[in-house]
């Protein structure tokens, strides 16, 4: 079984570095901003399940990302950037639009570049900036909580399935 999983949000977010930290176990410092579509696929043999991950360019509004790329995915995750709240100014209207384009599948909201943050800064961003709670805070630099959120995606899909 594939468990589809896209990687959407604004630019710069972090994206396609958590794309390459998933995929290859790589990071850089450099920024290269993504044109078109990124795929590719991991066997998670814990779980015997394909992981296809979607990389996407980031828009600063997500109704104006192509609704095709929302079709038929298992998984979104509408990544922010927790060190520039630019990136989540726009986090109610994009999820509401995200429910009504992505059929049935789950959606995410996830915290990227934990590293940058002290505990006390992130608690602050959390409590003070943003509109609504993160379900993740991940660092692509430092692979921290990337592989158990990963995890616990796969274990939810599976359980919805099998409840359904
Ligand atoms: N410190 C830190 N930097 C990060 C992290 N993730 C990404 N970056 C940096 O942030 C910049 C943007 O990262 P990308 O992965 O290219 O962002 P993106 O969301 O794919 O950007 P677009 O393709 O333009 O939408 C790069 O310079 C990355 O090195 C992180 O967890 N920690
Ligand atoms: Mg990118």
């Amino acid at each position: 079984m594939t468990v589809e999983v896209l990687l959407t949000g604004s630019f710069g977010v972090g994206k396609s570095s958590i794309f390459n930290r998933i995929m290859h176990d790589e990071f850089s410092n450099k920024y290269y901003g993504t044109m078109g579509v990124r795929v590719n696929e991991k066997i998670l043999a814990k779980h015997q399940v394909t992981l296809k991950l979607w990389d996407i360019a980031g828009e600063i509004q997500q109704r104006k990302v192509p609704k095709i790329y929302f079709a038929k995915k298992t998984v979104v995750l509408y990544i922010v950037d927790i060190t520039r709240p630019f990136t989540f100014k726009n986090i109610v209207e994009d999820l509401q639009y995200l429910s009504e384009n992505v059929g049935g599948g789950i959606i995410k909201i996830i915290g990227n570049k934990k590293d940058l943050l002290t505990e006390v800064e992130l608690n602050s961003v959390q409590r003070e900036e943003l509109p609504v709670p993160l379900q993740g805070i991940i660092s692509a630099k430092t692979g921290e909580n990337i592989a158990a959120l990963i995890d616990r995606l796969v274990e939810e899909v599976l359980l919805k399935i099998k409840n359904n």
